[in-house]
């Protein structure tokens, strides 16, 4: 097992960190153009699991997928350019935050469509085995996702084809504000996912390695063609569903269930592992690529009018 290595975790977990704080603090000049979801709490799993993978390894997930998207090294200066619209975005300013893309280094798509790219991720696990060829698909989905019929329709073609598949559910226990528990009776996803055949695991240790160590070793069982595998991680949203905000005020859910979550912050953990030195080498070097990001969409142009339906399918 290739061992875990912290200064890489903790400098993408401050990656970004960082730029989702940045994002909140830029919401309100209405320069970012379109909804964000962001991942400020949940970002262990995106930085665990992703220094699990290999680089032939191929990344599906959903509009929350800034933190998957950073973790996976998408390119940060199109990302930014893509949250402000402009033609140097990853799809032309076109897509926005919910549907970022990075195929240079295997991140296929992500939607705002709940659900829908699971279909798609399964739907290319099934071309990979189909061709022989080595990468395994991760399928980063919520809670919520496996409210929808596909969903289990999907697993049980990912089971049934044996398919190098491993789904991550990051489980923060809402969809929107509606609680796991008045949506479904049996609210252990793993444990239904196993009687549809994919084999299935709690994460509920919080920490980026817990995270790590659980992917990869259901990536080696992958490898070993034992078939799709789901890790359901439990984390937590620190902000709103949607939005820049907090979500206190609504009431959904205590204070006391935010607050613990929010002392058992993993970036604080992993900066405690490394020396005062490296963690200020690592914060400006981030702080920079995020400034010169910023820079590089600030000047970037708008698309024009005329290619407003290009490359833009429904
Ligand atoms: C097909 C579909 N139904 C409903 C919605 C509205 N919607 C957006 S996010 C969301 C909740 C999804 O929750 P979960 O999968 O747990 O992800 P989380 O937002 O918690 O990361 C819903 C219902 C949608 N975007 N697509
Ligand atoms: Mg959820």
């Amino acid at each position: 097992m290739k061992e875990f290595d912290i200064k890489k975790a903790y400098h993408l977990f401050y990656l970004i960190r960082r730029s989702e704080e940045k994002i909140i603090e830029l919401y309100d000049t209405d320069k970012i153009k379109s909804p964000v979801h962001l991942s400020i709490g949940q970002e262990a799993i995106a930085v665990g699991v992703s220094l699990a993978l290999d680089d032939n390894d191929i990344v599906f997930s959903n509009y929350r997928g800034h933190a998957h998207y950073l973790a996976r090294e998408g390119n940060l200066n199109q990302m930014w350019a893509e949250l402000y619209g402009k033609i140097d975005g990853s799809s032309r300013g076109k897509a926005g935050s919910m549907h970022l893309s990075d195929w240079s280094v295997n991140f296929m798509t992500t939607s705002a469509i709940v659900t829908s790219a699971i279909p798609e991720a399964v739907g290319y696990a099934f071309a990979q085995k189909y061709k022989n060829d080595k990468g395994i698909v991760i399928c980063y989905h919520g809670d919520g996702a496996v409210d929808e019929g596909v969903y289990w329709e999907s697993l049980n073609f990912a089971s049934l084809h044996n398919l190098p598949i491993l789904f991550v559910c990051e489980n923060n226990k809402y969809a929107i504000y509606t609680h796991q528990s008045k949506r479904m009776l049996n609210d252990s996803i793993s444990e239904r996912a196993n009687a549809f055949g994919v084999k299935a695991s709690k994460v509920d240790g919080l920490t980026t390695k817990d995270f790590y160590n659980a992917a990869y070793k259901s990536l080696d069982e992958i490898k070993n063609g034992n078939g799709p595998m789901l890790i359901e991680c439990l984390t937590t949203r620190w902000r709103d569903h949607v939005g820049p905000g907090e979500d206190r005020h609504i009431k959904f859910r205590s204070d006391d269930e935010l607050d613990n979550a929010i002392k058992n912050d993993d970036l604080l953990r992993l900066e405690s592992m490394l020396s005062e030195k490296e963690v200020k080498k690592i914060n400006d070097e981030v702080d920079n690529k995020i400034n010169e990001a910023i820079k590089y969409s600030e000047k970037s142009s708008f698309p024009d009018t005329s290619e407003i339906t290009e490359e833009v399918y429904g």
